[in-house]
Protein backbone atom coordinates (compact mmCIF):
# COMPACT_ATOMS: atom_id res chain seq x y z
CA UNK A 1 0.00 0.00 0.00
CA UNK A 2 2.93 2.30 0.74
CA UNK A 3 4.60 1.63 -2.66
CA UNK A 4 1.38 2.13 -4.15
CA UNK A 5 0.65 5.30 -2.34
CA UNK A 6 4.54 6.48 -3.21
CA UNK A 7 3.68 6.17 -6.93
CA UNK A 8 0.12 6.99 -7.48
CA UNK A 9 1.14 10.51 -7.84
CA UNK A 10 3.24 9.85 -10.67
CA UNK A 11 -0.30 9.07 -12.58
CA UNK A 12 -1.77 12.59 -13.45
CA UNK A 13 1.80 13.89 -14.42
CA UNK A 14 1.90 11.18 -16.50
CA UNK A 15 -1.68 11.94 -18.05
CA UNK A 16 -0.60 15.59 -18.17
CA UNK A 17 2.26 14.71 -20.37
CA UNK A 18 0.38 12.47 -22.63
CA UNK A 19 -1.94 15.45 -23.64
CA UNK A 20 0.34 17.98 -23.82
CA UNK A 21 2.06 15.67 -26.44
CA UNK A 22 5.57 16.32 -25.16
CA UNK A 23 5.39 12.37 -23.28
CA UNK A 24 8.24 10.94 -24.82
CA UNK A 25 8.14 6.93 -23.55
CA UNK A 26 10.72 5.89 -26.15
CA UNK A 27 11.02 9.06 -28.08
CA UNK A 28 14.32 10.70 -28.08
CA UNK A 29 14.12 13.77 -30.23
CA UNK A 30 17.28 14.61 -32.28
CA UNK A 31 18.21 18.43 -31.50
CA UNK A 32 21.70 17.77 -33.10
CA UNK A 33 21.94 19.14 -36.98
CA UNK A 34 24.67 16.41 -37.37
CA UNK A 35 22.17 13.64 -36.57
CA UNK A 36 20.15 14.74 -39.00
CA UNK A 37 20.04 11.07 -41.67
CA UNK A 38 20.46 11.80 -44.96
CA UNK A 39 17.93 12.78 -47.27
CA UNK A 40 16.49 13.33 -50.64
CA UNK A 41 13.82 15.77 -51.18
CA UNK A 42 11.59 15.14 -54.27
CA UNK A 43 11.44 17.71 -56.56
CA UNK A 44 8.68 19.82 -56.81
CA UNK A 45 9.21 20.93 -60.02
CA UNK A 46 8.87 16.74 -61.82
CA UNK A 47 6.07 14.87 -62.09
CA UNK A 48 6.21 11.00 -60.56
CA UNK A 49 7.05 9.76 -63.83
CA UNK A 50 9.73 11.96 -64.85
CA UNK A 51 8.69 14.43 -66.80
CA UNK A 52 10.48 18.10 -65.63
CA UNK A 53 7.80 21.04 -64.96
CA UNK A 54 8.84 24.07 -67.09
CA UNK A 55 5.48 25.93 -67.70
CA UNK A 56 2.88 27.14 -64.95
CA UNK A 57 0.47 25.25 -67.19
CA UNK A 58 2.70 22.29 -66.48
CA UNK A 59 2.44 23.28 -62.95
CA UNK A 60 -0.93 23.06 -62.52
CA UNK A 61 -0.79 18.88 -63.37
CA UNK A 62 2.11 18.95 -60.79
CA UNK A 63 0.04 20.39 -58.56
CA UNK A 64 -2.86 18.79 -58.44
CA UNK A 65 -0.75 15.27 -57.90
CA UNK A 66 0.73 16.92 -54.86
CA UNK A 67 -2.11 18.24 -53.72
CA UNK A 68 -3.88 14.60 -54.02
CA UNK A 69 -1.17 12.86 -52.68
CA UNK A 70 -1.15 14.75 -49.64
CA UNK A 71 -4.82 14.38 -48.90
CA UNK A 72 -4.66 10.85 -49.39
CA UNK A 73 -1.92 10.18 -47.64
CA UNK A 74 -1.53 12.84 -45.00
CA UNK A 75 -4.10 15.03 -43.87
CA UNK A 76 -6.80 13.16 -45.24
CA UNK A 77 -9.68 13.60 -47.64
CA UNK A 78 -12.17 16.13 -46.77
CA UNK A 79 -15.71 16.08 -48.31
CA UNK A 80 -16.95 19.38 -50.19
CA UNK A 81 -19.56 21.11 -49.01
CA UNK A 82 -22.91 20.46 -49.64
CA UNK A 83 -25.24 21.87 -46.78
CA UNK A 84 -26.45 24.74 -45.68
CA UNK A 85 -25.71 27.26 -43.81
CA UNK A 86 -27.84 29.76 -41.79
CA UNK A 87 -26.19 33.07 -40.65
CA UNK A 88 -27.24 35.04 -36.81
CA UNK A 89 -25.90 38.16 -35.95
CA UNK A 90 -25.68 37.87 -32.21
CA UNK A 91 -24.24 41.58 -31.62
CA UNK A 92 -23.22 44.09 -33.15
CA UNK A 93 -21.23 46.62 -31.70
CA UNK A 94 -20.98 50.16 -34.10
CA UNK A 95 -18.12 51.93 -31.69
CA UNK A 96 -15.55 49.30 -30.91
CA UNK A 97 -12.18 49.95 -30.25
CA UNK A 98 -12.28 53.11 -29.28
CA UNK A 99 -14.78 54.19 -31.89
CA UNK A 100 -12.48 52.69 -34.73
CA UNK A 101 -13.97 49.43 -35.24
CA UNK A 102 -17.37 47.60 -35.70
CA UNK A 103 -17.34 44.28 -33.83
CA UNK A 104 -20.08 41.59 -34.83
CA UNK A 105 -20.82 37.99 -33.52
CA UNK A 106 -22.10 35.69 -35.61
CA UNK A 107 -23.40 32.09 -35.71
CA UNK A 108 -22.90 30.37 -38.18
CA UNK A 109 -25.09 27.18 -38.74
CA UNK A 110 -24.29 24.46 -40.87
CA UNK A 111 -26.46 21.97 -41.39
CA UNK A 112 -26.77 18.99 -43.53
CA UNK A 113 -29.20 15.65 -43.62
CA UNK A 114 -30.65 16.66 -40.44
CA UNK A 115 -27.52 17.08 -38.68
CA UNK A 116 -26.13 20.61 -37.46
CA UNK A 117 -23.06 22.48 -35.83
CA UNK A 118 -22.61 25.90 -34.68
CA UNK A 119 -20.04 27.94 -35.36
CA UNK A 120 -19.36 31.24 -33.22
CA UNK A 121 -17.36 33.70 -35.20
CA UNK A 122 -15.72 37.31 -33.68
CA UNK A 123 -15.23 39.85 -36.46
CA UNK A 124 -14.07 43.04 -35.83
CA UNK A 125 -13.71 45.30 -39.29
CA UNK A 126 -11.87 49.14 -39.46
CA UNK A 127 -14.91 51.58 -39.62
CA UNK A 128 -13.93 52.58 -43.04
CA UNK A 129 -16.09 53.41 -45.99
CA UNK A 130 -14.09 50.46 -48.05
CA UNK A 131 -14.02 46.84 -47.73
CA UNK A 132 -10.97 45.72 -45.51
CA UNK A 133 -8.88 43.03 -46.01
CA UNK A 134 -9.13 40.56 -43.19
CA UNK A 135 -6.49 38.36 -41.06
CA UNK A 136 -8.72 34.68 -40.52
CA UNK A 137 -7.57 32.34 -37.54
CA UNK A 138 -8.77 29.93 -35.47
CA UNK A 139 -7.89 30.62 -31.42
CA UNK A 140 -7.51 28.24 -28.95
CA UNK A 141 -9.45 28.91 -25.90
CA UNK A 142 -12.58 30.94 -27.22
CA UNK A 143 -13.21 34.00 -28.74
CA UNK A 144 -13.57 35.35 -25.14
CA UNK A 145 -10.19 34.56 -24.35
CA UNK A 146 -9.05 37.07 -27.69
CA UNK A 147 -10.29 40.69 -26.25
CA UNK A 148 -11.05 41.95 -22.83
CA UNK A 149 -14.04 43.13 -24.50
CA UNK A 150 -17.30 42.39 -21.56
CA UNK A 151 -19.59 41.70 -23.99
CA UNK A 152 -18.02 38.76 -26.20
CA UNK A 153 -20.18 35.39 -25.77
CA UNK A 154 -18.65 32.42 -23.12
CA UNK A 155 -19.84 29.51 -25.70
CA UNK A 156 -20.82 26.02 -24.23
CA UNK A 157 -18.42 24.57 -26.68
CA UNK A 158 -16.12 21.53 -25.35
CA UNK A 159 -12.99 23.01 -24.45
CA UNK A 160 -10.08 21.60 -23.12
CA UNK A 161 -9.31 21.96 -19.17
CA UNK A 162 -6.63 23.85 -18.61
CA UNK A 163 -5.98 26.06 -15.25
CA UNK A 164 -4.74 28.67 -16.94
CA UNK A 165 -7.53 29.69 -19.04
CA UNK A 166 -9.89 28.81 -16.54
CA UNK A 167 -11.80 26.13 -18.60
CA UNK A 168 -12.82 23.32 -15.74
CA UNK A 169 -15.12 20.07 -16.34
CA UNK A 170 -14.46 20.84 -20.38
CA UNK A 171 -16.04 24.28 -20.41
CA UNK A 172 -14.55 28.06 -20.86
CA UNK A 173 -15.27 30.10 -18.22
CA UNK A 174 -15.76 33.89 -17.03
CA UNK A 175 -12.48 34.00 -15.88
CA UNK A 176 -10.89 33.20 -18.99
CA UNK A 177 -11.81 36.45 -20.50
CA UNK A 178 -9.18 39.00 -22.51
CA UNK A 179 -5.80 36.03 -21.70
CA UNK A 180 -5.03 35.50 -25.02
CA UNK A 181 -4.97 38.86 -26.25
CA UNK A 182 -1.85 39.21 -26.68
CA UNK A 183 -1.38 36.86 -29.35
CA UNK A 184 -4.78 38.46 -31.34
CA UNK A 185 -3.78 42.55 -30.90
CA UNK A 186 -6.81 44.06 -32.33
CA UNK A 187 -6.10 47.44 -31.57
CA UNK A 188 -3.38 47.35 -33.50
CA UNK A 189 -4.67 45.33 -36.61
CA UNK A 190 -7.59 47.93 -37.01
CA UNK A 191 -5.01 50.99 -36.58
CA UNK A 192 -3.69 49.81 -39.49
CA UNK A 193 -6.80 49.18 -41.58
CA UNK A 194 -6.98 45.17 -41.59
CA UNK A 195 -10.40 43.34 -40.29
CA UNK A 196 -9.57 40.21 -37.93
CA UNK A 197 -12.11 37.01 -37.70
CA UNK A 198 -11.42 34.26 -35.57
CA UNK A 199 -13.28 31.39 -33.92
CA UNK A 200 -12.63 28.20 -31.42
CA UNK A 201 -11.37 25.59 -33.14
CA UNK A 202 -12.92 23.19 -30.54
CA UNK A 203 -16.26 24.21 -32.12
CA UNK A 204 -14.89 23.05 -35.52
CA UNK A 205 -13.34 19.33 -34.00
CA UNK A 206 -12.56 19.25 -30.07
CA UNK A 207 -9.30 18.11 -30.15
CA UNK A 208 -9.13 14.76 -29.19
CA UNK A 209 -9.41 11.34 -30.55
CA UNK A 210 -13.25 10.27 -30.33
CA UNK A 211 -13.02 7.94 -33.62
CA UNK A 212 -14.53 11.45 -35.73
CA UNK A 213 -17.85 11.08 -34.15
CA UNK A 214 -18.23 15.11 -32.90
CA UNK A 215 -17.55 18.65 -34.69
CA UNK A 216 -17.34 18.60 -38.34
CA UNK A 217 -16.72 14.99 -38.83
CA UNK A 218 -20.22 14.15 -37.31
CA UNK A 219 -21.73 16.03 -40.47
CA UNK A 220 -20.49 13.40 -42.45
CA UNK A 221 -20.89 10.03 -40.77
CA UNK A 222 -20.38 8.23 -43.67
CA UNK A 223 -18.26 5.24 -43.68
CA UNK A 224 -14.51 6.33 -42.75
CA UNK A 225 -11.39 4.45 -44.37
CA UNK A 226 -7.59 5.29 -43.76
CA UNK A 227 -7.66 8.54 -46.57
CA UNK A 228 -10.74 10.13 -44.73
CA UNK A 229 -10.17 13.54 -42.97
CA UNK A 230 -8.11 14.19 -39.63
CA UNK A 231 -8.61 16.80 -37.40
CA UNK A 232 -6.55 19.33 -38.87
CA UNK A 233 -8.70 18.94 -42.08
CA UNK A 234 -12.01 19.24 -40.06
CA UNK A 235 -10.31 22.70 -38.89
CA UNK A 236 -9.31 23.69 -42.42
CA UNK A 237 -12.13 22.84 -43.73
CA UNK A 238 -14.32 24.76 -40.96
CA UNK A 239 -11.71 27.63 -41.68
CA UNK A 240 -13.51 27.29 -45.78
CA UNK A 241 -17.16 27.77 -44.49
CA UNK A 242 -16.02 31.02 -42.25
CA UNK A 243 -14.57 32.26 -46.29
CA UNK A 244 -17.71 30.92 -47.43
CA UNK A 245 -19.55 33.76 -44.99
CA UNK A 246 -16.89 36.48 -45.40
CA UNK A 247 -17.14 36.37 -49.14
CA UNK A 248 -20.96 37.58 -48.07
CA UNK A 249 -19.67 40.34 -46.41
CA UNK A 250 -19.59 44.09 -47.66
CA UNK A 251 -17.07 44.73 -45.47
CA UNK A 252 -14.70 42.48 -46.22
CA UNK A 253 -12.68 42.80 -48.97
CA UNK A 254 -12.80 39.13 -50.52
CA UNK A 255 -9.81 38.73 -52.77
CA UNK A 256 -7.38 39.74 -49.62
CA UNK A 257 -8.15 37.36 -46.66
CA UNK A 258 -5.32 36.03 -45.14
CA UNK A 259 -5.38 33.22 -43.32
CA UNK A 260 -3.03 32.81 -40.34
CA UNK A 261 -2.92 30.11 -37.46
CA UNK A 262 -0.22 28.84 -34.75
CA UNK A 263 1.48 25.51 -34.26
CA UNK A 264 -1.14 23.04 -34.79
CA UNK A 265 -3.40 25.33 -36.07
CA UNK A 266 -0.59 26.76 -38.24
CA UNK A 267 -0.66 23.57 -40.16
CA UNK A 268 -4.13 23.88 -40.46
CA UNK A 269 -3.62 27.25 -41.98
CA UNK A 270 -1.04 25.49 -44.53
CA UNK A 271 -3.92 22.77 -45.11
CA UNK A 272 -6.52 25.45 -45.36
CA UNK A 273 -4.84 27.55 -48.21
CA UNK A 274 -4.09 24.11 -49.95
CA UNK A 275 -7.39 23.58 -49.99
CA UNK A 276 -9.07 26.60 -50.76
CA UNK A 277 -7.57 29.19 -53.15
CA UNK A 278 -9.54 31.87 -52.03
CA UNK A 279 -7.14 32.21 -49.17
CA UNK A 280 -5.05 35.24 -50.90
CA UNK A 281 -2.34 34.98 -48.36
CA UNK A 282 -1.20 32.05 -45.68
CA UNK A 283 0.69 32.69 -42.65
CA UNK A 284 2.21 29.84 -40.60
CA UNK A 285 3.18 30.36 -36.90
CA UNK A 286 5.21 28.50 -35.42
CA UNK A 287 3.50 25.35 -37.02
CA UNK A 288 6.74 22.66 -37.26
CA UNK A 289 5.88 18.82 -37.94
CA UNK A 290 2.77 18.24 -40.51
CA UNK A 291 3.08 21.38 -41.09
CA UNK A 292 6.24 23.90 -43.05
CA UNK A 293 8.90 21.85 -41.41
CA UNK A 294 10.45 19.31 -43.54
CA UNK A 295 9.98 15.72 -42.24
CA UNK A 296 12.92 14.07 -43.34
CA UNK A 297 14.88 16.11 -41.25
CA UNK A 298 13.63 14.61 -37.98
CA UNK A 299 14.48 16.80 -36.00
CA UNK A 300 12.68 17.66 -32.75
CA UNK A 301 9.04 16.41 -32.86
CA UNK A 302 8.84 13.56 -35.65
CA UNK A 303 6.38 11.70 -37.97
CA UNK A 304 6.00 8.95 -35.91
CA UNK A 305 6.04 10.85 -32.57
CA UNK A 306 3.32 13.09 -33.89
CA UNK A 307 0.42 10.23 -34.83
CA UNK A 308 1.75 8.62 -31.56
CA UNK A 309 0.57 11.57 -29.66
CA UNK A 310 -2.45 13.12 -31.80
CA UNK A 311 -3.54 10.19 -33.73
CA UNK A 312 -6.18 11.66 -34.91
CA UNK A 313 -4.83 14.91 -36.37
CA UNK A 314 -3.87 13.44 -39.85
CA UNK A 315 -5.13 10.78 -42.17
CA UNK A 316 -5.22 7.29 -40.79
CA UNK A 317 -2.59 6.36 -43.93
CA UNK A 318 -0.24 8.89 -42.22
CA UNK A 319 1.10 6.02 -39.37
CA UNK A 320 2.51 4.22 -42.36
CA UNK A 321 4.90 6.28 -42.98
CA UNK A 322 6.47 6.39 -38.77
CA UNK A 323 9.68 6.52 -38.80
CA UNK A 324 9.89 5.88 -42.92
CA UNK A 325 9.40 9.67 -43.77
CA UNK A 326 11.66 8.80 -46.84
CA UNK A 327 9.09 6.82 -48.68
CA UNK A 328 6.68 9.91 -48.85
CA UNK A 329 6.28 10.93 -52.03
CA UNK A 330 6.35 14.48 -50.88
CA UNK A 331 7.68 16.75 -47.92
CA UNK A 332 6.31 19.88 -46.43
CA UNK A 333 7.90 22.03 -48.87
CA UNK A 334 5.22 20.73 -51.56
CA UNK A 335 2.89 21.72 -49.39
CA UNK A 336 4.45 25.54 -49.50
CA UNK A 337 4.59 25.10 -53.06
CA UNK A 338 0.64 24.55 -53.60
CA UNK A 339 0.40 27.99 -52.01
CA UNK A 340 2.18 29.59 -55.76
CA UNK A 341 2.04 31.68 -56.54
CA UNK A 342 0.34 33.18 -53.33
CA UNK A 343 2.11 35.66 -50.72
CA UNK A 344 3.10 32.45 -47.88
CA UNK A 345 4.54 33.86 -44.61
CA UNK A 346 6.14 31.16 -42.51
CA UNK A 347 7.83 32.04 -38.60
CA UNK A 348 9.88 30.29 -36.50
CA UNK A 349 10.91 30.94 -32.57
CA UNK A 350 14.50 30.34 -31.84
CA UNK A 351 13.82 28.48 -28.82
CA UNK A 352 11.16 26.32 -30.05
CA UNK A 353 13.32 23.84 -31.15
CA UNK A 354 10.64 20.76 -30.83
CA UNK A 355 9.05 22.20 -34.19
CA UNK A 356 12.41 22.42 -36.17
CA UNK A 357 12.97 26.58 -37.34
CA UNK A 358 15.71 25.34 -39.46
CA UNK A 359 13.11 22.83 -40.90
CA UNK A 360 10.63 25.21 -41.75
CA UNK A 361 12.96 27.77 -42.90
CA UNK A 362 14.02 25.01 -45.41
CA UNK A 363 10.55 24.12 -45.89
CA UNK A 364 9.78 27.32 -47.24
CA UNK A 365 13.58 27.97 -49.46
CA UNK A 366 12.82 24.43 -51.39
CA UNK A 367 9.18 25.61 -52.13
CA UNK A 368 10.86 28.87 -53.95
CA UNK A 369 11.79 26.80 -57.66
CA UNK A 370 7.67 27.29 -58.17
CA UNK A 371 7.18 30.54 -57.38
CA UNK A 372 10.22 30.94 -59.48
CA UNK A 373 8.09 29.46 -62.62
CA UNK A 374 5.46 32.13 -61.75
CA UNK A 375 8.42 35.05 -62.45
CA UNK A 376 8.32 35.80 -58.36
CA UNK A 377 10.89 35.39 -56.20
CA UNK A 378 9.86 32.68 -53.09
CA UNK A 379 12.49 32.82 -50.53
CA UNK A 380 14.56 35.91 -51.01
CA UNK A 381 17.46 34.71 -49.14
CA UNK A 382 19.22 30.85 -49.64
CA UNK A 383 20.81 31.08 -46.10
CA UNK A 384 18.95 31.17 -42.53
CA UNK A 385 18.36 35.01 -41.68
CA UNK A 386 19.79 35.55 -38.03
CA UNK A 387 17.30 35.40 -35.07
CA UNK A 388 15.06 38.91 -35.67
CA UNK A 389 15.95 39.62 -39.22
CA UNK A 390 12.95 39.00 -41.27
CA UNK A 391 12.79 38.27 -44.79
CA UNK A 392 10.48 39.27 -47.11
CA UNK A 393 9.75 37.78 -50.81
CA UNK A 394 6.32 36.20 -52.00
CA UNK A 395 7.31 34.32 -49.28
CA UNK A 396 8.27 35.59 -46.03
CA UNK A 397 10.19 34.15 -43.06
CA UNK A 398 11.37 35.29 -39.54
CA UNK A 399 13.03 33.25 -36.37
CA UNK A 400 12.49 35.46 -33.63
CA UNK A 401 13.83 35.66 -30.14
CA UNK A 402 12.14 32.96 -27.83
CA UNK A 403 10.46 30.23 -27.91
CA UNK A 404 6.70 28.67 -28.88
CA UNK A 405 3.87 31.52 -29.52
CA UNK A 406 2.13 33.72 -31.10
CA UNK A 407 3.63 37.25 -30.58
CA UNK A 408 3.08 41.22 -31.35
CA UNK A 409 6.44 41.10 -32.85
CA UNK A 410 4.90 37.76 -35.67
CA UNK A 411 2.00 40.33 -36.17
CA UNK A 412 4.18 43.35 -36.67
CA UNK A 413 6.00 41.65 -39.48
CA UNK A 414 2.59 40.22 -40.80
CA UNK A 415 0.75 43.05 -40.81
CA UNK A 416 3.73 44.72 -42.47
CA UNK A 417 3.77 41.58 -45.24
CA UNK A 418 0.05 42.10 -45.76
CA UNK A 419 0.91 46.13 -46.59
CA UNK A 420 3.96 44.77 -49.14
CA UNK A 421 1.88 42.35 -50.76
CA UNK A 422 -1.21 44.45 -50.50
CA UNK A 423 -0.22 47.71 -51.45
CA UNK A 424 -0.74 49.78 -49.02
C1 LIG B 1 2.54 20.13 -29.57
C2 LIG B 1 2.64 19.34 -30.84
C3 LIG B 1 3.03 20.27 -31.96
C4 LIG B 1 2.24 21.57 -31.95
C5 LIG B 1 1.84 22.04 -30.57
C6 LIG B 1 0.71 23.07 -30.49
O1 LIG B 1 2.31 19.37 -28.46
O2 LIG B 1 3.58 18.33 -30.67
O3 LIG B 1 2.93 19.61 -33.20
O4 LIG B 1 1.15 21.50 -32.76
O5 LIG B 1 1.48 21.02 -29.74
O6 LIG B 1 -0.25 23.03 -31.23
O7 LIG B 1 0.83 23.91 -29.60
Amino acid sequence: MRNLLKTTWLVPVFLFLLSSGHAQGDFVPNYDESKIPPYALPDPLQRTDGSVIKSTSDWEKRKKEIFEYFQREVYGISPVWDGKMEVREISKNESAIGGTAIRQELKLTLSREGRSLDMFVLLYLPKSAKASPVFLGLNFYGNHTVTDDKDILVTGAWIRNNETYHSENNRASEKGRGLRKDAWPVEEIIGRGYGVATLYYGELDPDFDDGFKNGVHALYPQQRDSSSWGSIAGWAWGLSRMMDYLETHAGVDKKKVAVLGHSRLGKAALWAGALDERFAMVISNNSGCGGAALSRRKFGETVGRINTAFPHWFADRFKSYNDRENELLVDQHQLIALMAPRPVYIASGVEDTWADPKGEFLGGLEASPVYGLFGKEGMPVSEMPAVDQPVMGTIGYHVRSGGHGLTRYDWKQYLEFADKHWGK
